[in-house]
């Protein structure tokens, strides 16, 4: 079979190149990837070692353009679904017809072109980052970049006490396709892996903090669905035993209204000894639902009612406002997103202890540490 269809392509003017398994057909197109890289992928669904759906799932590992055309002699509706959802350009029945064969290979091979050219134009505009193709694809970043994940740590200063007090912990990771918490998160979501990643990013935060770093408290930043996974709750896990030690940010940009139990559940957290913040505060949903229901013992403040704070008498009057009704409710505030000395100073004066921002310190791989703030400004 093999062979028969390779000849009926050669005549149709293909280049053809024959595998007998799917570990000959990687090592072949891995190869291939630099110099002269494949247009099409035809493989059989049913081959003895790796099947045609796994072959395609390890292709994405490193080709995420590569269309992918199956065959197979007897289709399940099972393996139909799981090879289209990971993006299996086509789906053939053998025996596949000459004229067919010829017509879906040149048009894989044109959307390959065109396929190309996208990826192209969109790092030319700059939005390279959030488009990373079909399941397969995404499947194959997530992995990489769980792999490659770390924490960058940015730090809270005390300007009274003139020194940094805590860091928040910021996931990124070294797979430039998923390298900023917002294209994980998106990736994450496609995959419904959304606990994956709170997890590994919890572990990463554990791992440091039992090596003594940092030698502060750390804020981590728990997504709203996280407050479902039972690994959280779990009493005898490295992270619960440094409850004392960690605060969780929750941000006010997501509802937590839908979340089963979501009272409960925060109690129960603060129960263990962790403190709980309530993140973006200023961003998020009007309305005071997300701070009734986690009651926060501290308050972060978004960077956006921070820019500007020095020329913008309404940002003013409103972070100073709020800075006093939190300070009354027994919160302790933290305003995040500061990047000048003037927005510092009104701040200062607004009678805001505990800032976070750029004009500190931009979050780093080691622990940024802020010796002196007078060298700040
Ligand atoms: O939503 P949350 O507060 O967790 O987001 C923190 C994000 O803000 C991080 O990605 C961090 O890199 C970024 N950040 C921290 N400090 C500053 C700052 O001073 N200016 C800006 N523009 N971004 C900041
Ligand atoms: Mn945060």
């Amino acid at each position: 079979m093999l062979n028969a269809i390779a000849r009926l392509l050669v005549s149709a003017g293909y280049e053809v190149e024959k595998a007998a398994n799917g570990a000959e057909a990687l090592a072949r197109l891995e190869a291939h990837l630099e110099t002269h890289p494949f247009d099409v992928l035809l493989s059989d669904v049913s081959m003895p070692g790796m099947d045609g759906v796994e072959l395609l799932g390890r292709v994405r590992a490193f080709d995420l353009d590569l269309p992918v055309i199956l065959m197979t002699g007897s289709p399940s509706i099972e393996s139909v679904t799981k090879a289209l959802e990971h993006g299996a350009l086509r789906y053939l029945l053998k025996p596949v017809e000459g004229k067919v064969l010829d017509e879906v290979l040149g048009s894989a091979v044109r959307l390959h072109q065109l396929a190309r050219m996208k990826r192209q134009a969109l790092e030319l505009l700059g939005f390279d980052k959030g488009q990373i193709g079909d399941r397969a694809g995404v499947e194959a970043l997530f992995s990489r970049a769980l792999d490659g994940l770390w924490v960058a740590y940015q730090p809270i200063v005390s300007l009274r006490q003139r020194k940094v007090v805590a860091y928040e912990a910021l996931v990124r990771s070294d797979e430039p396709h998923l390298a900023t918490p917002g294209a994980l998160f998106d990736a994450a979501d496609r995959l419904r892996r959304r606990w994956d990643l709170g997890r590994a990013i919890r572990a990463a935060v554990t791992l440091a903090l039992g090596q003594g770093v940092p030698p502060h408290d750390v804020h981590i930043n728990v997504d709203p669905y996280d407050l479902l996974d039972p690994e959280l709750f779990a009493d005898d896990t490295d992270f619960t035993r440094f409850s004392s030690r960690l605060v969780l940010e929750i941000t006010e940009r997501a509802s937590l209204e839908s979340i089963e139990n979501v009272r409960l559940r925060v109690r129960s957290l603060r129960d263990k000894g962790f403190r709980i913040a309530i993140d973006d505060l200023g961003a998020g949903y009007a309305g005071l639902n997300n701070f009734a229901i986690l009651e926060p013992d501290i308050v972060k403040i978004d960077m956006l009612l921070t820019r500007g704070i020095d020329r913008d008498p309404t940002k003013r009057k409103l972070v100073g406002g709020i800075v006093s009704l939190c300070q009354e409710l027994g919160c302790t505030v933290v305003v995040e997103g500061v990047e000048t000395r003037e927005e510092r100073d009104v701040l200062a004066e607004l009678r805001c202890d505990l800032l976070q921002g750029y004009l500190f310190a931009r979050p780093q791989r080691i622990p940024p540490r802020v010796e002196l703030l007078d060298s700040t400004g």
